[in-house]
């Protein structure tokens, strides 16, 4: 009885202090720290939804509103809104179809352009679809977009324009604070899932502000009240990437549809072109450009540019770790002109032809060091080929070159060597180097001229040339060297095609 009594005080003790000092926190219950051997972090890393957006990869822009009908590309915020009169209801379904057909993923829609007409029945001023001629009154473009996107499972997200050239209170801080943020708040209600909100650069300018007509210059880094512009937006849209003034995805640093060969998704500095190898904010690089030959908005004598042009722009954004928005503009009628969705057809199926059939899950892959397992995590070649951007491969900390090669049983002709890091660890790979054999035996370098940074994705051809697709390489064996790191590298995909 005793004994039993001095066990159960004991135990008592014993539990008591056991559990003060777990909640104080003094002692842990004993795990190992990474079972996984995972490898750390390289910061900074991208957020789950500049993850999510980062994977849309290939989305549309559609410049639309007041300017389609007066021909101008920047209008001067004196438009009576009566000169906005579609005869029909613009079809939204169109456009999103459209860039469906082009391998794109997703569409952002101008609703607001710097002339300060709103393309929605907005509270914030009078300058919008209700006072318009024709059938203008019924429209309601952010409505419109997000139903048809959604019928379409693409993406969906919103232009509006901060620099306004139509409200007397622009430049100061009732324009922010009552006009702006009110938009932005208005627009965010539209669907549950925008992946994009795009804010240009936006300093201001010269416009008719309510009948000023002088110029107004703001510093937009204070200007736009950037907490609660961020919060008017995620509160609604958790999942969606400012852009520009946002900061949480950049301008490339050109309308040209192209990115460097360098690109870091890290920034020091806002709008900095590459990116900075150092730089400690994540803020990935998204590169817009014009799928015709006249401006962004639609012109009756436009053009669209060629399947093969656009193909080459793919291959210098989407190639070279960008994001990249191609503009279609919808005409008077609310549609998409048949040049443009010719150009875009074409341009959907050359993607298709050239970058879909992938020769590297035959192969045979072997590398230079393979980073010692976890529990239930293993680092091997193979994850590379497997078609799932979970696995990866890496190697044992301190190792900043290896080697990647794939040897295929008979030779193959290709064209492309696709490399994707995993960039949810953090961009690390500064430079590579690729080279093929015919024997397995001797090897001739590809294009040197190319090949820099990786990040999320990065697509080489073998004979050096974005302008050119020419014949394919005869292909035993490619090597892939990773001459320097930040870090260890790791890769979670390669693509032969
Ligand atoms: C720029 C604007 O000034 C152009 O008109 C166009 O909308 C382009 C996409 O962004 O900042």
């Amino acid at each position: 009885m005793k004994s039993t009594l001095k066990t159960v005080v004991l135990l008592t003790f014993l539990f008591s202090s056991y559990a003060t000092v777990l909640a104080q926190g003094t002692i842990q219950k004993q795990t190992l720290s990474n079972p996984d051997n995972e490898p750390r972090d390289v910061f900074p890393v991208p957020t789950e939804s500049q993850m999510m957006w980062q994977e849309t990869e290939f989305y549309a822009f559609f410049h639309y509103g007041m300017n389609t009908f007066t021909g101008k590309e920047w209008g001067y915020g004196d438009e009576d809104e009566k000169i906005y009169a579609p005869t029909t209801i613009p079809n939204c379904l169109q456009w999103v179809q459209t860039a469906k057909k082009a391998g794109m993923k997703g569409g952002i829609a101008v609703v607001k352009h710097h002339d300060g007409f709103c393309l929605w029945a907005t509270k914030s001023t009078e300058h919008n679809v209700l006072n318009s001629g024709g059938v203008g009154t019924q429209v309601n473009i952010p409505k419109l977009f997000v139903e048809a996107s959604e019928a379409e499972n693409m993406k969906y997200g919103f232009y509006i324009s901060p620099w306004d050239r139509n409200s007397a209170y622009y430049g100061k801080e009732q324009y922010v604070r009552d006009v702006f943020l009110k938009q932005v708040t208005e627009l965010a209600s539209y669907g549950n899932d925008q992946f994009e909100m795009w804010f240009d650069g936006a300093n201001g300018g010269d416009g008719y502000y309510g009948g000023a007509r002088e110029k107004r210059e703001i510093d937009a880094d204070i200007y736009y009240d950037m907490a609660n512009l961020r919060d008017s937006v995620h509160k609604l849209q958790p999942n969606c990437v400012m852009w520009g003034v946002g900061g949480e995805a950049r301008w490339i640093g050109n309308e040209a549809g192209y990115a460097q060969i360098e690109n870091w998704s890290n920034v020091m500095v806002r709008g900095a072109e590459i990116g900075a190898e150092d730089g400690i904010w994540w803020s990935a690089g998204e590169a817009d450009t014009k799928a015709t030959n006249k401006g962004w908005f639609w012109h009756s004598n436009e053009s669209a540019l060629s399947k093969e042009t656009l193909y080459k722009m793919y291959l210098e954004t989407v190639g070279r770790n960008a994001t990249f928005i191609l503009n279609l503009p919808p005409n008077r009628e609310g549609v998409l002109p048949q040049h443009t969705v010719h150009s875009l057809e074409g341009l959907g199926q050359l993607l298709k032809e050239r970058l879909t059939t992938d020769f590297a899950p035959n192969a045979t892959v072997t590398v230079s060091e393979t980073r010692q397992a976890g529990a239930s995590r293993n680092y091997v070649a193979n994850n590379l080929i497997d078609n799932d951007k979970k696995t990866y491969w890496t190697v044992n900390d301190g190792t900043k070159q290896a080697t990647i090669t794939l040897t295929w049983d008979n030779p193959i002709e290709a064209h492309y060597v696709m490399l994707q890091e995993l960039i949810r660890k953090g961009q690390r790979v500064k430079s590579f180097k690729i080279e093929t054999s015919e024997d397995g035996a001797t090897w001739v370098q590809r294009a040197s001229n190319l090949c820099k940074t990786i990040g999320y994705k990065r697509i080489i051809p073998f004979n050096g040339s974005t302008n050119f697709y020419g014949t394919a390489t005869t292909i035993k064996a490619v090597k892939i060297t990773i001459t320097d790191s930040k870090s260890i590298p790791l890769l979670h995909t390669i693509s032969i095609y």
